[in-house]
């Protein structure tokens, strides 16, 4: 899975993510059955706790789809736990300057490029035995532009060695440069600076990821460029799910 998720992403195909805030596993089974490619552990704002964490991705590994994590923050223990127990790729939220873009591609990859510590546990065995060996080359490392300063830092924090590509939390940015928490960036400041971020992240030839709740966001987010799209959320979509059913009963 490592290889096939590189590779998709490497050949500018569109990888389609689900986003994982429900503890417990079922929701992780049923998110992956439902045919996402990828599932990324909300470690940051979702229920899952740490040691939720690798039931979570034992379920996922009992669907097609690949895992990743969004850890809490920039602290390179939780990205090389988060590693060791099988991600295949990480997603770091805040990255700001070029400094902690550094700090994040260092904590994931092992010497000579990086200084990542040796032991992954379970990535061996999800992975296999020279899970160690493709490792450098093949983990995923996605920095979050979300806000005004990661903006502004952006060509710098491209140009670290060893980043996979750039994930935007359009929230989060919405919030920094609006003071308004939207998700949508179809109109605004917003708007500007996330089709910015995907015009500079190609022009390097990496990887443009982005959150959304699926539907017009996502496919609006793909016209700019971005190939590995989240789309939607468990939470998010169960409760979707659940007033569309009430409403169509109740009336709205
Ligand atoms: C944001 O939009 O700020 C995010 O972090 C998405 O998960
Ligand atoms: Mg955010």
């Amino acid at each position: 899975r490592l290889e096939q998720l590189h590779a998709r992403l490497a050949a500018g195909e569109t990888v389609l993510n689900g986003w994982l805030h429900l503890p417990g596993g079922v929701s992780a089974e049923v998110m992956g059955q439902a045919g996402y490619d990828t599932l990324t552990v909300d470690l940051q704002h979702g229920l899952i706790t740490d040691g939720g964490l690798v039931s979570t991705l034992q379920a996922i590994a009992a669907t097609p789809a690949a895992a990743l994590v969004r850890v809490p923050w920039l602290h390179p223990p939780d990205l090389m736990r988060a590693l060791d127990a099988g991600a295949a790729g990480v997603i770091c939220p805040m990255i700001d300057t070029p400094e902690q873009a550094r700090t994040l591609v260092h904590a994931c990859r092992y010497a000579p490029v990086g200084g990542r510590s040796y032991g992954p546990t379970r990535a061996r065995l999800h992975h296999g035995a020279a899970y160690a060996d493709r490792a450098n080359d093949l983990t995923l490392i996605f920095a979050m532009i979300e806000t005004a300063q990661g903006l502004e830092n952006l060509d710098q924090i491209l140009d670290t060695p060893g980043l996979s590509g750039i994930f935007v939390g359009p929230i989060d940015l919405s919030l920094s440069l609006t003071g308004q928490a939207t998700v949508d960036f179809q109109a605004g400041p917003a708007a500007a600076a996330v089709a910015h971020i995907a015009h500079e992240t190609r022009q390097r030839g990496l990887i443009a990821g982005i959150f959304t709740p699926g539907g017009p966001l996502a496919r609006h987010a793909q016209t700019l460029g971005y190939t590995f799209v989240t789309a939607g959320s468990d939470v998010a979509l169960l409760e979707g799910a659940a007033r569309q059913v009430l409403d169509d009963l109740r009336g709205p």
